[in-house]
């Protein structure tokens, strides 16, 4: 019995639709990623912004830039901003760790996932960011304390220069290295001041160390290298010998920060990545296809020092 031949092809027809259907099925459309940035406040910073937008241009991805020049209202401003362009995913690197809970609900309530990036944020519900991509700034400055401990033999007058108040790197720095010399009770922060992580307030407030305490001073730590670079000028317009006389110590690991331990002017930085670029979009991706993404991807840091610098230098990409 033979069958008619409609039949026939409807049944091959019938059977053939699931494979066309999947060889036609586009690629997933590229997402739209809205980014906030903190500012343009020092080289790492500059370093991070970099790597984040090339990554997304490597990747075809439309990404929407905003620098908020260091105010965090213009950070929830542009929040909001890519809430109401529907955005399919927030890149935010925090300023400060509080004040989120609203417009990260916000940003959750239209289904936008967010992703912290270099710094973390103190929130009531952690589910309204996917993950945080970071240092442990913790263990930065225990990095810092115990290398000035080796150092100095345990006995320093240190003046410290915070990064800028309230947010992550420099409550969590200051946390790490007061950790690490509560061990020697001959080493003494005689100064503790913020100089917002730019060189031209490193500047300002180590003039004002300088003024106050002198040559009281035998160590210099600076929660980056930024300040570190402004505290070694006001140094050597004092006569004070950064890097001899008074050991100085900070962290990023960006190039001027080779460039001084190759002058004998910075003494050791332990190195934040930057180049948070790839990761970011990495994670995105995964995300993207339902894979479980940890609270916390943490990067690796380590410690350079003079002895390294001029070797270490010719490898550097920021
Ligand atoms: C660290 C980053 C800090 C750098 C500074 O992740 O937030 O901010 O250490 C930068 O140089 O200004």
């Amino acid at each position: 019995m033979s069958i008619p031949r409609r039949v026939a092809l409807a049944v091959i027809a019938f059977c053939l639709a699931p494979l066309a259907a999947a060889q036609s099925k586009d690629p997933p459309r590229k997402p739209v990623v809205g980014f906030s940035q903190v500012g343009a406040e020092s080289a790492w910073r500059t370093a991070e912004t970099a790597s984040i937008k090339d990554e997304a241009s490597k990747r075809g991805v439309e990404l929407k830039f905003a620098d908020a020049q260091g105010k965090q209202a213009a950070q929830v401003r542009s929040l909001r901003s890519f809430i109401a362009q529907k955005v399919d995913y927030i890149i935010l690197a925090p300023i400060v760790e509080s004040g989120w809970d609203e417009v990260l609900g916000d940003a959750k309530a239209a289904g936008i996932p967010v992703l912290l990036v270099d710094r973390g944020v103190k929130v009531k519900d952690e589910s309204l960011f996917v993950t945080l991509i970071a240092s442990d700034f913790v263990e930065e400055g225990r990095m810092a304390g115990e290398w000035l401990a080796k150092q100095t033999g345990g006995k320093a007058s240190i003046v410290e220069l915070q990064g800028t108040t309230g947010a992550a790197p420099a409550i969590d720095r200051r946390k790490g290295f007061a950790q690490a010399i509560a061990a020697h009770p001959d080493m003494r922060i005689i100064k503790s001041q913020s100089g917002d992580f730019s060189r031209a307030k490193g500047k300002e407030v180590m003039e004002a160390f300088i003024k106050s305490e002198g040559r009281k001073i035998t160590a210099v730590y600076a929660h980056n290298d930024d300040m570190a670079l402004g505290a070694i000028q006001a140094l050597d317009e004092a006569g004070m010998k950064p890097g001899a006389g008074v050991t100085v110590i900070s962290i990023d690991a960006v190039k001027g920060a080779f460039e001084a331990m190759v002058e004998g002017k910075l003494n050791a930085t332990v190195e934040c990545n930057p180049l948070l670029g790839p990761m970011a979009f990495d994670t995105i991706e995964k995300h993207r296809k339902g894979e479980t993404i940890p609270k916390f991807i943490k990067q690796t840091d380590r410690l350079f020092d003079q002895s390294q610098a001029a070797e270490a230098i010719k490898m550097r990409q920021y």
